[in-house]
């Protein structure tokens, strides 16, 4: 069945097809990988007792810990032999988590990935530069066999080297960009430094970003900066890698690839599944992988889905744009706050650059925030009355939207540094 078939078929008939998936991938898990079979004896349970999608919340779930554990292959359902590609994430301590794929299983990938820059936009005549890192991380190599797969035309350029990016998006007349909104908008900085108009002399219309957490005014600011139409796409390793969801030309959330990954949203505290709508931690299960399918991964993002049809037709459930991770939740006296809420708080007011750092350290038993943004140079040169004000301004806005106290620290440009991936938004002095 084609994407357009799929993903606008009525609820029922996406719950069918689920549900056959799951029962193959459950049995699968079960007969193949010990760690599973283990898990399902502890809780008391068959394969057959997975008789609808509801029965989904009696199974075990899958954390990062598990995946460590059973480093590297432990938790493949294939002999190595029928492994064609293995990617694995850094991990900042210890052993990365691995994550393989069969021949089939790439050819799936490629397929959903070339779904989601449909709904972004691209089209087979399209030049797309791919300027996500290739290598283990899924980012490159995942766009690259999705926009071959769509049939368009592939700059496999990675991240880095910003010069040579602007010169062949000139070049190339590259359409689409494909990278972390972190690295884009380093990209429209080299391009101001390098006297290019992006919005002018460049003639990119979509930009896919992803791969780590974004306010929908770093949006404003990237599409106001490169003149592009800024698209968000999701997704992780431990699943698949880029497109367990994406963004399409309605924007009212990304559209999750449903017959391949089953969501749920689950309190994070408790693990118990919370209705569409409520907050909470995004859990997948895939339902078509072989080399390494994962019951109720639990991702650590924290996002809301959202059931309906979508204004585009399609009823693929859509997820809200991903605020955070648990794990990046600051606790700042006692006020939960994300980055990226802290982000949009700046971007809104506008008056310094985009770029910022969160500084978090701890003085007795309270946490202690200090934002490093930068501002012009001339203002940060010439005007310490402006910049008095731009503090008090910045501290008052942090505090009455947000409700934390924090300091604010107004720095020189360049002095925050620049990302080629994953940006690094906090520096976390409490575990020094
Ligand atoms: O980042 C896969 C990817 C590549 C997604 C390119 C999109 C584009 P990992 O390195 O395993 O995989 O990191 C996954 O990144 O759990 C989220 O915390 C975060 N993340 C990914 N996409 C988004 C997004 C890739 N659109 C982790 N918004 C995930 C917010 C995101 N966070």
């Amino acid at each position: 069945m084609s994407e357009q078939e799929v993903a606008r078929l009525p609820r029922e008939q996406i719950a069918e097809i689920q549900l056959r998936a799951l029962k193959e991938t459950v049995d699968r898990v079960y007969e193949k990988v010990p760690f599973y079979r283990k898990k399902f004896q502890e809780k008391g349970l068959e394969p057959g007792d997975i008789k609808s999608l509801e029965d989904l919340r009696n199974l075990p779930f899958t954390t990062k810990t598990d995946l460590r554990d059973n480093y590297p292959f432990g938790l493949f359902t294939v002999p190595q032999s029928e492994l064609v590609r293995i990617h694995a994430s850094s991990g900042t301590t210890g052993k990365p988590t691995v994550v393989g794929y069969t021949r089939n299983d790439i050819s799936n990938w490629a397929e959903i990935m070339a779904r989601c820059i449909s709904w972004a936009g691209g089209t087979r005549d399209d030049v797309i530069q791919i300027a996500y890192g290739y290598g283990l991380f899924t980012g490159g190599l995942g766009f690259h066999y999705g926009a071959e797969h769509l049939g368009c035309t592939v700059v496999p350029i990675s991240g880095g080297n910003s010069k040579r990016q602007l010169m062949l998006m000139q070049d190339f007349n590259t359409a689409i960009l494909a990278c972390t909104p972190s690295y884009a908008l380093n990209l429209a900085e080299e391009a101001g430094e390098s006297g290019i108009d992006p919005v002018k002399d460049l003639n990119l219309r979509i930009g896919i970003f992803g791969a780590e957490p974004w306010s929908n005014n770093m949006r404003k600011e990237l599409e106001g900066q490169l003149g592009l139409k800024a698209m968000d796409i999701y997704g992780l390793s431990e699943v698949i890698g880029p497109g367990v969801s994406c963004e399409c030309q309605s924007q009212q959330g990304l559209h999750i690839n449903e017959d391949f990954f089953i969501p749920e949203i689950i309190d994070p505290e408790t693990g118990v599944p919370l209705p569409y709508g409520q907050k909470g931690e995004l859990v997948f299960t895939t339902v078509n992988k072989e080399a390494f399918p994962v019951l109720r991964y639990r991702t650590r993002d924290i996002s809301i889905l959202h059931p309906g049809t979508c204004a585009c037709g399609r009823t693929f459930v859509r997820m809200a744009r991903v605020m955070g991770r648990t794990d990046d939740m600051l606790i700042i006296r006692g006020v939960n706050v994300f980055p990226s809420q802290i982000e949009s708080v700046l971007l809104e007011i506008g008056e310094t650059e985009p770029h910022y750092l969160l500084v978090v350290d701890r003085k007795g038993t309270l946490d202690d925030l200090e934002i490093w943004v930068e501002v012009s140079d001339q203002m940060f040169s010439d005007e310490v009355r402006r910049m008095e004000e731009l503090e008090r301004k910045l501290r008052h806005e942090i505090g009455s939207v947000l409700g934390i106290s924090a300091k604010i620290k107004l720095v020189e440009t360049k002095t925050i540094p620049r990302s080629e991936g994953k940006a690094k938004r906090v520096m976390d002095r409490r575990e020094l």
